[in-house]
């Protein structure tokens, strides 16, 4: 694609902010420590997770940089930047969190496989740009098509990266056309992030962003959009990130049995405290985030310092003392939410945390019953260990 080019080595990457934390270094994978994580509601840049599957690519001429949209539809068409920013342009506030968030702690009750995170690889970030419902509609395809008059029925987006995984071809997935036409679903094309143009490392010039949806349906670096009768065949949504009983190992997995993850469960985070602590004081702050897919709100989080066996609720919200009501208008649906309680810890102890979203799902108690080969959505309790004194680690 003119003013697109995807580099296949990784002597260009982008300069990256020192405190991030490295899980792969080629194709470039980090995460922010807990701490920083939740030292703001909006995640700056800098600190945002960076999920790649290959090197960064370069925008040569935004001039002439285009995206096609083409496939099953009448009036296949080439935008430029400027045809998209003359759309009506939206800021949606949307968390996106990788399908391997808290993959290391999966790890540890039987070898997965795929990038080890801590409980970091997830951000929440202003996205600023076209709705891909206003896109579709620009080149023909109205609001709320369920299926085109050629046929078709998912909107591809292809990339420019070079992914091994598709033995060197770009990185691409799809979400169903009638959530791509619905201006309720907010998926965007996104050309900014926080009120800036996106940066190299998430996207630009132009990403897609699909609320509520596993981060891997959300591609970077645009540079097709096709218009397909069945699901992208893809990798990345064909023998990656699908979610595998506990049961299915490399030797009997079937991936045709399964359907490609979309809406990410319930889950939470205590980011105050890393996985073993010593504490001098008995009186402790426990923050986090919590957050759920498919615009689910969180009912609830509740917290535990014995373990499990008794629990108190912590306080929610999104904008500093403003209690955040799941389902209002006033709060962000696609958003985290951040938790925060005063405990008393008189004893060394295992902390616990876990979540309940507006329709009542429940993280599950033990990482065992959700275990699955790829390692993804780890959502089973959080759970840290804390020690008061000075106790020998
Ligand atoms: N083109 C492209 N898009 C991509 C990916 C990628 O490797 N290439 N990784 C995906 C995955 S798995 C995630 S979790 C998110 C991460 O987005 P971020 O790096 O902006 O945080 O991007 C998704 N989009
Ligand atoms: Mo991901």
């Amino acid at each position: 694609m003119p003013g697109l080019t995807g580099p296949s080595d990784y002597s260009q990457e982008p300069p990256r902010h020192p405190s991030l934390r490295i899980n792969a270094k080629e194709p470039f994978n980090a995460e922010p420590p807990r701490l920083a994580l939740i030292s703001s509601y909006v995640t700056p840049v800098d600190l945002f997770y960076k999920r790649n599957h290959g090197p960064i690519p370069i925008v040569d001429d935004i001039e002439r940089y285009r995206v096609s949209i083409s496939g099953l539809m009448e009036n296949p068409k080439e935008l430029s930047m400027t045809d998209i920013r003359k759309l009506p342009k939206y800021n949606v506030t949307a968390t996106l969190q990788c399908a391997g968030n808290r993959r290391t702690a999966m790890s540890k009750t039987r070898t997965v496989k795929g990038v080890g995170w801590d409980v970091a690889a997830i951000g929440n970030a202003i996205w600023g740009g076209a709705k891909l419902a206003d896109v579709l509609e620009l080149v023909g395809i109205p609001k709320l098509t369920t299926t085109t008059t050629s046929g078709g029925k998912h909107v591809e987006f292809v990339s420019i990266d070079i992914c091994k995984e598709e033995n060197g071809g770009p990185y691409k997935a799809s979400i169903p056309l009638n959530q791509a036409t619905n201006s309720e679903a907010d998926v965007l094309l996104a050309y900014e992030m926080n009120g800036e143009p996106l940066n190299r490392d998430h996207g630009y010039p132009l990403r897609s962003i699909v609320p509520g949806v596993i981060g891997a349906r959300s591609v970077k670096w645009l540079d097709s959009i096709n218009i397909i009768a069945e699901e992208c065949q893809g990798f990345f949504m064909q023998k990656d990130y699908k979610m595998f009983p506990p049961s299915v190992n490399w030797e009997n997995i079937d991936w045709s049995t399964r359907r490609p993850q979309m809406d990410f469960p319930v889950q939470c985070a205590i980011c105050s405290l890393e996985d073993v602590n010593v504490v001098k004081h008995e009186k402790i702050t426990i923050s986090g985030y919590a957050v759920s897919g498919g615009g689910r709100g969180i009912d609830r989080v509740d917290l535990s310092i014995d373990g499990g066996k008794t629990w108190v609720e912590a306080s929610r919200y999104q904008t500093t003392g403003i209690k955040y009501i799941a389902g209002e208008t006033s709060s962000d649906k696609w958003a985290w939410v951040f938790f925060t309680a005063k405990v008393d810890i008189p004893q060394s102890t295992e902390i616990v945390a876990k979540a309940v979203d507006t329709a009542a799902n429940v993280q599950p108690e033990n990482v065992d019953v959700i275990w699955n080969l790829r390692g993804i959505l780890n959502t089973s309790w959080h759970r840290v260990d804390v020690r008061v004194g000075h106790s020998n680690l």
